[in-house]
């Protein structure tokens, strides 16, 4: 549906290497439209409620290390199959496997520092977003919402 929303967020070394900007002007331009947006230093025990899924990994101590190594810049997109069409936007969690003209793909090498999140079913998306933004998303009217929309 175009009212589908998925989380997505900037991780730290994308923020640090300053590709924040670059990364919602991909959003915007696709026509997905910014409900929510804040900067957040999160905490270790946060990120592990995040990624709950990946406990036992053995990359897991890494990923939370990484993770609350400096700012994330989360947000939440809505759109059409937002959440599909944003995983494909970010591209393969490894980014030598990320095709070319995905932001992984454009600016990104190595697992351990892939730069961008995106939910990976509309389930995880509900629970992501009312993980990261228990205040709500922001309601509005987009002005490109009918010329992006049929
Ligand atoms: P994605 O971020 O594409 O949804 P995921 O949910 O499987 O991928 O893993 C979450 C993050 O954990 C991923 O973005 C980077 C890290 N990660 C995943 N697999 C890894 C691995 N084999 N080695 C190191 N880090 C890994
Ligand atoms: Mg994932």
């Amino acid at each position: 549906s175009t009212k589908e929303r998925t989380f997505i967020a900037v991780k730290p070394d994308g923020v640090m290497r300053g590709l924040v900007g670059t990364i919602i002007a991909r959003f915007e331009q696709r026509g997905f439209k910014l409900v929510a947006l804040k900067l957040v230093h999160a905490e270790p025990a946060f990120l592990e409620k995040h990624y709950a899924d990946l406990k036992g990994k053995p990359f897991f101590p890494g990923l939370i290390k990484y993770m609350s190594s400096g700012p994330i810049a989360a947000m939440v997109w809505e759109g059409l199959d937002a959440v599909k069409t944003g995983r494909a936007m970010l591209g393969a969690t490894n980014p030598l496997a990320s095709a070319p003209g995905t932001i992984r793909g454009d600016f990104a090498l190595v697992v351990g520092r892939n730069i961008c999140h995106g939910s990976d079913a509309v389930e995880s998306a509900e629970k992501e977003i009312k993980l990261w933004f228990p205040e709500g998303v922001v309601q509005y009217t987009h002005a490109l919402t009918e010329w992006v929309n049929e």
